[in-house]
């Protein structure tokens, strides 16, 4: 490997990054104590509970809900990119089937935080998120729960470690369609509560900010699962590589004009998926910058890096579930489920 790598120039990198400006001292006994929460199965061992059942790549673009016809959109299709739904309609059976889970939790690269993390604290979001590039393919009417215990331990945990975060409780914000798009795809009747997490690292600034900090999140977002005693999902709201076309079909849905902008990229996405497939997850930790950097990945916003630092970068296969373009960049659903190989 060429002494060129994202990470090791990362690594050698003198000035601070926007992120770290943004990172104070972690302060001792900061966080309050929470009373665990009483199962929601009551045959349940108390083992089972205040853990991560499983993490997901939650991929979500637009399309994907656009060619659903969820009654919750207003725009119709003929469907398409079948590969990816179907990916989904899995990820859903088995969170509703084994992982059972009192709530999912979501990181999202499109609700951008310019200071610090912050976290949904508002009860019962409600309202229409609409995707900015794609206003006729997602205009979307949300109405769902928040777990507002679990997002103020997840702040109070952050804070602790270091990190600048914050509640947001303002019920006028409208949830971002990255959000909305992962939950709606893992349960479209929205029947669990959420915690949502904004993206605080400017990535569409800087190609690799933040990574670092979204190990620390994601740990901080493990002690407060524990400290609250839920069985959480995670799911990391991110596409793969990330160049894309600058003109649609007239059908938006053609399928015909649908397949990865260029080889590089598929290429590149292809070694990322089997490193995952071969459960080398620790080596992730230095492919992904790498990944960033030849294809312009989303998961330059850090989600990826902040579900599986939360589950310990656990060294099983990750599942792909499926794996197809959506104009032109890459996307795959793909599972964590330590249960299953623990
Ligand atoms: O946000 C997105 C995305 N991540 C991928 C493809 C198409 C649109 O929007
Ligand atoms: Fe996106």
């Amino acid at each position: 490997m060429p002494d060129t790598t994202a990470a090791r120039r990362r690594a050698d990198r003198r000035l601070p990054r926007m992120s770290q400006v943004f990172r104070m001292p972690a302060a001792a006994g900061r966080v309050t104590a929470v009373a665990p929460a009483q199962p929601s199965h009551p045959a349940e061992a108390p083992e089972a509970r205040g853990r991560i059942v499983a993490g997901y790549l939650a991929p979500h673009p637009p399309h994907l809900i656009y060619a659903e016809n969820p009654p919750q959109n207003e725009p119709r299709s003929t469907g398409g990119w079948e590969i990816l739904r179907w990916a989904y309609e899995e990820a859903r059976t088995r969170l509703r089937q084994r992982h059972r889970p009192d709530v999912i939790i979501v990181h999202a690269p499109h609700w951008i935080t310019m200071v610090g993390h912050h976290v949904n604290c508002v009860p019962n979001p409600r309202g229409r998120s609409v995707e900015p590039i794609f206003p006729h393919l997602l205009r979307y009417s949300y109405d769902f729960r928040t777990d507002v215990e679990l997002a103020e331990a997840i702040v109070d945990e952050a804070d602790a470690a270091g990190l600048v975060a914050s509640r947001m409780t303002d019920p006028g914000v409208r949830v971002d369609y990255a959000t909305i798009g992962a939950l709606h795809l893992l349960n479209p009747d929205w029947d669990i509560p959420v915690v949502s997490l904004s993206a605080n690292n400017n990535p569409y600034y800087y190609s690799e900010a933040g990574l670092d900090d979204m190990e620390v999140l994601g740990e901080a977002t493990r002690r407060a699962i524990e400290r609250t005693g839920r069985r959480a999902v995670l799911a990391a709201s991110n596409s793969l590589s990330h160049l894309h076309w600058d003109t649609e079909p007239e059908l938006p849905e053609d399928m015909a004009r649908e397949h990865p902008y260029n080889h590089h990229q598929y290429q590149w996405d292809m070694r990322l998926l089997e490193l995952i497939r071969a459960g080398r997850t620790r080596d992730l930790r230095t492919f992904i910058p790498e990944h960033i950097e030849q294809t312009a990945a989303e998961i330059k916003a850090g989600s990826l890096s902040w579900m599986l630092a939360a589950m310990g970068w656990p060294e099983i296969p990750g599942d792909v579930l499926g794996y197809w373009t959506v104009i032109g960049t890459g996307n795959a659903v793909i599972e964590w489920d330590p249960g299953r190989h623990g």
